[in-house]
């Protein structure tokens, strides 16, 4: 059967982005009465049909444990998984499989860096070095870690509401007590876009480990982790079209093969003892227990259909379609926007002058509209931004600039709702 996406794939054809919302059987139902504008994908994206027949398949056909049988559906499970990971390492350029770790999600693969490599590598007064614009998941586990182990945080500046790492100062940051440089590549409050190529670049001249959070980029672009440089990148599978509870850790082999496990249990063993265990090859090592099968299957569904579309392709809409939003709301009258005003990703933080950003979220839902308002899991920046929340919109590749202009006419009418 051909699906819109595979129509679209047709040679020397223009994407018909429209199109490709037949694939998502949710986006074709009305909210409130009104067509569903969906611009909550920073929080989770919807799920084309090809990744809901995946999970279906696999739970009808082939359910069972993996790595454990040795009975046909076991073998089936098995190789889906296994796969899935081969498919993960293809999708990030990795060197080879055993750099691709399942987990939950970003905030997991983090936490898992956190524990697992910065207790052996972290010491009382060593500094990692953080940006002002990160996302909780990757603050908080390093603040876990500096209180177990003396260190220190300390974090590059932004300019002001447009968002941007100042790159003038990050020589006086990357000194060599940093130990470890842990950044988001897309901002999920600003929709800012960090260059963490020349990042990385310029802390690994100083035998500095990176790590890219990449929940709000993988995949809106394409992603190569051998021309990044890192030695860590966190995503989830939910944000680019995957199912929730499964996320991919990469890490350079070189350095998983130095860290200890991070949880223990089944799976992650080589043998095991009354007293001591000793532990399998990354990246088994850090997968302890079942995994979540379904979804790294789910996941290589994903991927496939991200690859179909073309991540340069979804890349460049991802960017018209922010600028396009931004400029909209630009031309209203008293609205504060947040994030760079060019080269931005498809997401889109603003204040409406007076309005609590959750009113105006309440009031787009009556409208079908799905915004996020609050503080993104973002608090230290919002405070430095001196403001309490914002509301977002976020943008995946089958919105367009039509549900754009119907919700710049809901924000209008907000604002005379409130005598704006
Ligand atoms: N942001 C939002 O902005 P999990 O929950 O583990 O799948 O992803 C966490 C995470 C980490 N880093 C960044 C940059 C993120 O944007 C997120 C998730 C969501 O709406 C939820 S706060």
């Amino acid at each position: 059967m051909m699906t819109a996406s595979t129509v679209n794939r047709l040679p020397g054809k223009e994407i018909d982005w429209a199109a490709l919302r037949a694939d998502f059987p949710i986006l074709d139902q009305k909210v409130n009465g009104h067509p569903l504008v969906y611009f909550d994908n920073a929080a989770t994206s919807q799920k084309p049909r090809a990744v809901i027949n995946a999970l279906d398949h696999y739970y009808e056909r082939d359910n069972a444990n993996v790595h454990r049988g040795i009975h046909e559906l076991s073998n089936r499970a098995t190789a889906g998984f296994e796969g899935a990971r081969a498919r993960a390492a293809a999708f990030l350029n990795a060197r080879a499989a055993e750099e691709i770790v399942f987990t939950r999600g970003t905030t997991e693969g983090i936490n898992l860096v956190a524990a697992a490599w910065g207790n052996r590598h972290i010491k009382a007064g060593d500094v990692i070095l953080l940006t002002e614009m990160e996302h909780h998941s990757n603050l908080v586990p390093w603040q876990l870690l500096a209180e177990r182990t003396g260190a220190k945080l300390a974090f590059l500046p932004i300019t002001g509401d447009i968002g941007q790492l100042d790159l003038n100062r990050v020589d006086e940051f990357l000194t060599r007590d940093v130990k470890l440089l842990a950044m988001v590549h897309i901002s999920n409050s600003l929709g800012t876009i960090n260059p963490v190529s020349e990042l990385c670049d310029r802390a690994r001249k100083l035998g500095i480990t990176t790590l890219v959070d990449a929940a709000q980029s993988v995949g809106h672009r394409p992603l190569d982790v051998q021309e990044i440089g890192c030695d860590f990148l966190a995503f989830s599978g939910h944000k680019m079209c995957g199912p929730t509870g499964i996320g991919v850790l990469y890490g350079r082999g070189e350095v998983l093969e130095r860290m200890p496990p991070y949880q223990g249990g089944g799976e992650m063993i080589l043998s095991v003892e009354y007293q001591r265990s000793t532990w399998k090859q990354p990246p088994h090592r850090f997968e302890a227990g079942t995994p979540d099968i379904a979804g790294a299957i789910g996941l290589h569904a994903a991927m496939d259909y991200l690859d179909g579309i073309g991540r340069e392709n979804i890349a460049r809409h991802d960017m018209e379609l922010g600028a396009h939003a931004y400029a909209t709301l630009a031309g209203l009258q008293g609205i504060r926007l947040f994030g760079p005003h060019v080269g931005r990703a498809g997401i889109v933080s603003f204040l409406v002058k007076d309005i609590h950003a959750h009113d105006v979220v309440e009031l787009a839902n009556r409208r079908g509209i799905a915004l996020r308002g609050g503080h993104h899991c973002t608090q230290p920046l919002m405070r430095k931004l001196g403001v309490e929340s914002t509301s977002r919109a976020s943008f995946y590749f089958y919105n367009t600039t039509d549900e754009i202009d119907g919700f710049a006419e809901v924000i209008r009418d907000i604002m005379k709702f409130f005598g704006r």
